[in-house]
């Protein structure tokens, strides 16, 4: 699947969701390429339907985004509640498990995931995946004895690589924290590796996504389709 294919099924996905955010509703609004068609398509409803709702992001690029369009963005502690929360994810497997933090957001991400009535994920079909852990698992780190961390995961196995920019900077996650990714190649049991790994001190968080999802949209040639 070429990029432009792959952008049309992210598109597809993104308007599907678009439909689940009404008047008055707070929407949680995640990070990455697929959202980016969703903010999109929420933003031309709030243009030329009037669409009028609140917004809550999960990082600053989706804010800023978003505020270009003139949707009303809130920080999440203004609202008590959030009332559907649409991002997007690096996989998911048929347990609704999933990875994200490929864009580096999976902090905020998980906080305003665990503070949504409703998760909705939207993704293009090549996310869909039998096992979870090919995609290379994000965890967000402090910078101060990064080091360290490193080294313990290295000695468990983890083939840990300290994420980099193209100009060789370590990338800083809106926390400004470090982002490790491990690359394990499957994951057979998340729920085991979740524990250990937001056990180890000096890990702020990691990018399994477990059971924290309602409902996620699949971009398919075919149309968008609900995976079940
Ligand atoms: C975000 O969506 C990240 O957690 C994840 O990396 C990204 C998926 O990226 P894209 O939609 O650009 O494929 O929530």
């Amino acid at each position: 699947m070429d990029k432009a294919q792959q952008d049309a099924l992210k598109k597809a996905a993104g308007i599907e969701a678009a439909s689940l955010v009404t008047n008055g509703m707070v929407a949680g609004l995640g990070t990455g390429s697929t959202v980016r068609f969703l903010v999109d398509e929420l933003g031309r409803r709030v243009t030329d339907e009037g669409l009028s709702f609140t917004g809550v992001t999960t990082s600053r690029r989706t804010q800023e985004q978003a505020e270009s369009y003139g949707i009303r963005i809130v920080d999440i502690d203004d609202v008590d509640h959030i009332d559907v929360t649409i991002d997007g994810a690096d996989e998911v497997d048929g347990n609704f498990n999933g990875i994200k933090g490929g864009g580096a957001a999976l902090l905020w991400e998980k906080i305003v995931a665990t503070n949504s009535d409703r998760v909705v994920w939207i993704v293009d079909e090549s996310k869909v995946v039998d096992t979870i852990g090919r995609f290379p698992l994000p965890v967000e780190v402090i910078p101060f004895g990064a080091g360290h961390v490193i080294k313990r995961f290295e000695d468990r196995g983890y083939h840990p690589v300290l994420r980099k920019d193209a100009a060789g900077k370590e990338v800083r996650t809106d926390e400004n924290n470090y982002v490790v990714d491990l690359h394990l190649g499957r994951i057979d049991k998340p729920e085991e590796l979740a524990q250990d790994l937001i056990t180890t001190v000096g890990v702020v968080e990691h990018g399994l996504f477990l059971n924290m999802v309602d409902k996620v949209i699949v971009g398919d040639p075919q149309g968008p389709r609900t995976l079940v």
